[in-house]
């Protein structure tokens, strides 16, 4: 038996997959630990320390070592056969930096059984606390970003300047707080930051993640040292290597042989939760999009070529099967139904229970929060009928068409043929919203089993990378659909002038 495991540190806690290749069919249960629940001390409920600023948002580099502690310690106490672990990969939540004094390599290299890891790691923080990708403090920053280097931050990284990103975090940090930026000798993301604990030696950041700073160019795979000079004295020597995402980072350090753990077993480099996230629901390889239904919605596919939104709203980050992926957030997904249904007074079940209107071609512009995808600061409604007059049914159809409809004009710029869509996340239950998908981007749509696509796609990657087995075996064993949607292509000619429609309408606001 060769087990591998994926662990996934996500906002709001950890989770453990441990998976059986040979075996797939067996099931060694779900590992997990909540900040908020098991770790109260913190008092960080949602994963970042309290602020009054709504802008800023910060997490414990701690609280992160004591839940990774705690989920060990758990899988060791039900019997998880630990020592049979083949390889170890793992996803963060991407964007967060963690920021580290010199002294951290030798801390590594003797840690301690005896003791906890964020016992002897903190010491090495010089930064106390972790921006976290919901931080949005940085707006000065990425408009001095963008003066600087204008479209050549969008052309060169994948994205243009965007506040979450590690260059405007970092260069705030540095400015505000130059005396511990001269302190700090290595800037990690979270994921590379896990690696390096893992493998008790620093580890580089890979692709899929570095991408997301702002500071990789993604022509040349290497970070760019005038936006890095840019961002911050000094920066290019403060960063990890940069490094593909099948890169084996180093082996197990003999610390965690205290949780049942071998020595010596191999540990890939860890990734971010979306790049993860592709792996996990199969869809490393172009041809297959995934639309992620969540608190947000989330398109994202594997692309071959480098290629960037040139209405500068999608992201582009490192597919860790090799390539690029698009991810484009819109921040109003389950939010936004939550929110008509409220003001519909209908149960859940009546709303995914409205029917098709042929003759009718309502739209709404559902932005309830701030709006990344198109970029909308201030929230607002607005629809091209008469809201009061319409029935529960057209309002919630106007809403779900439109959510769909602007998916599909704000992802054609990745420019790969999709054959298939692979649908995740809670409200993928709905029947409705799948049929909706499957007939605007005219595509067949999946659904599939994968609770934890972040964790299940770290352990792919850790099997694929330690031990050569091949993507697509994985895929066929882990991720497979359990149902399709198929489209109605008399719905065709329909929404090809609905999304004109919607395109004029979203242009007007
Ligand atoms: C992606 C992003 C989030 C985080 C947390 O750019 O900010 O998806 O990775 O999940």
């Amino acid at each position: 038996m060769a087990l591998y495991l994926g662990i996934d540190l996500s906002t709001q806690g950890v989770k453990a997959e441990l998976i059986d290749p040979d075996n797939p069919e067996i099931k060694f249960g779900g590992f997990s630990v909540n900040f908020g629940a098991d770790l109260p001390e913190y008092g960080a409920p949602d994963g970042f320390v309290s602020n009054p600023d709504p802008l800023i948002r910060v997490a414990d580099p701690a609280m992160w070592l004591d839940a990774i502690e705690l989920l060990f310690a758990r899988m060791h106490d039900s019997g998880a056969p630990l020592g049979e672990i083949a390889g170890i990969s793992g996803s963060a939540q991407q964007h967060a930096t963690v920021y580290l004094k010199k002294s951290f390599p030798q801390v590594l290299e003797k840690l301690d059984k005896a003791k906890t890891l964020s016992e002897q790691i903190v010491p090495c923080l010089s930064r106390r606390f972790s921006p976290i990708w919901m931080d949005r403090s940085t707006t000065c920053e990425c408009k001095e970003l963008e003066s600087r280097f204008g479209d050549r931050l969008r052309l060169e990284t994948g994205s243009p300047a965007v506040e979450r990103f590690g260059a405007a975090q970092i260069r705030k940090f540095a400015k505000e707080s130059s005396d511990i930026w001269r302190d700090t000798a290595t800037v990690h993301l979270a994921s590379s930051f896990f690696t390096s604990v893992l493998c008790g030696v620093p580890s580089p950041i890979d692709y899929g993640d570095g991408a997301g700073m702002n500071l990789l160019n993604l022509k040349t795979l290497t970070w760019d040292a005038e936006i890095a000079e840019f961002s911050a004295p000094g920066l290019l020597d403060k960063l990890p290597k940069a490094a593909p995402s099948a890169t084996v980072a180093g082996n197990l350090s003999p610390y965690f042989t205290k949780y049942g753990f071998r020595a010596g077993t191999p540990v890939a480099v860890w990734s971010g939760d979306n790049p993860n996230s592709l792996i996990g629901v199969g869809a490393g390889e172009p041809g297959i999009a995934v639309v992620s239904l969540g608190t947000s919605d989330t398109f994202f596919a594997a692309m071959r070529d480098f290629r960037t939104d040139p209405d500068g709203y999608g992201h582009v980050f490192g597919d860790p099967a090799g390539g690029f992926m698009s991810l484009i957030c819109f921040t109003n997904g389950s939010l936004a139904r939550e929110e008509i249904r409220k003001k519909c007074g209908i149960s859940y079940a009546e709303f995914d229970q409205i029917t098709p209107i042929p003759e009718n071609e309502n739209l709404m512009l559902p932005y309830f929060v701030p709006e990344s995808t198109p970029l909308v600061l201030r929230p607002q409604v607005q629809c091209n009928f008469d809201w009061e007059k319409a029935s529960a049914n057209e309002r919630v159809r106007a809403l779900l068409e439109s959510q769909i409809l602007s998916m599909r004009l704000h992802s054609t710029w990745q420019n790969e043929k999709i054959r298939r869509i692979r649908v995740t996340g809670g409200a993928s239950k709905s029947a409705a919203l799948l049929r909706i998908i499957a007939d605007v981007f005219q595509s067949e749509v999946e659904t599939i089993a994968v609770a934890n696509s972040a964790g299940l796609g770290a352990a792919i990657r850790a099997a694929n990378a330690i031990d050569s087995m091949p993507f697509e075996a994985l895929y066929r064993n882990f991720c497979a659909p359990i149902a399709t949607t198929y489209p109605n292509s008399k719905q065709k000619s329909r929404y090809m002038r609905m999304l004109e429609a919607y395109r004029k309408l979203e242009t007007a606001t």
